[in-house]
């Protein structure tokens, strides 16, 4: 009789035993996938995941357009105040095939750009367009190479000037 009390005891402590070990076992688990649910998710709220805009610390445009950093090199209309914008000619001219290119200084980085100044062609320049004349590096033009102070619409079909672009091409090496 007693044998069958200690065979049933010892019975009852296995699966009480066993019961605990599960028990604590998926209790573990558990707390610790909340645990690991609830930082990830504290990491996503914390982290700045929307888009945001990095102009926010460029140079602002300066109040004179022309001291703008990339009209360094310019002899012209700017194209922003002609209907188009700082890349892109207003609408109804075309781009001149050939151009003048400045080597200016970005005030962000302190690095040197090859800037395209490109004509735009086709249409009469606009009388209250701001016009530029900077220059940085232009020599006098028996050097054509350095010289900017050419129509260089004269190589489209509308050979006609209207205002100038200022298209960063790379970095100047
Ligand atoms: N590159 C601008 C420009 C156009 C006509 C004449 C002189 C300079």
């Amino acid at each position: 009789m007693t044998r069958l009390i200690d065979k049933l005891l010892k019975t009852l402590d296995k699966s009480v035993e066993t019961g605990a070990r599960t028990a604590a076992r998926n209790l573990g688990r558990r707390s610790f996938m909340a645990k690991a649910g609830a930082s990830v998710l504290g990491a996503a709220v914390a982290t700045p995941i929307l888009p945001f805009d990095r102009r926010a610390n460029a140079s602002e445009l300066p109040e004179d357009e022309c001291a703008y950093w990339r009209h360094c090199a310019l002899d012209g209309n700017l194209c922003s105040t002609s209907g188009g914008s700082l890349t892109q000619c207003p609408p109804g001219s075309s781009a001149s095939s050939v151009s003048w290119v400045g080597t200016c200084t970005n005030p962000d980085d302190g690095k040197d750009y090859l800037v395209s100044y490109n004509d735009c062609c086709g249409k009469p320049s606009v009388d209250s367009a701001t016009f530029c004349y900077t220059s940085e590096g232009e020599r006098p033009g028996y050097r054509m190479g350095l010289y900017n102070d050419i129509n260089w619409c004269m190589a489209n079909t509308d050979k006609g000037y209207h205002c100038t672009v200022s298209v960063v091409v790379g970095l100047a090496e």
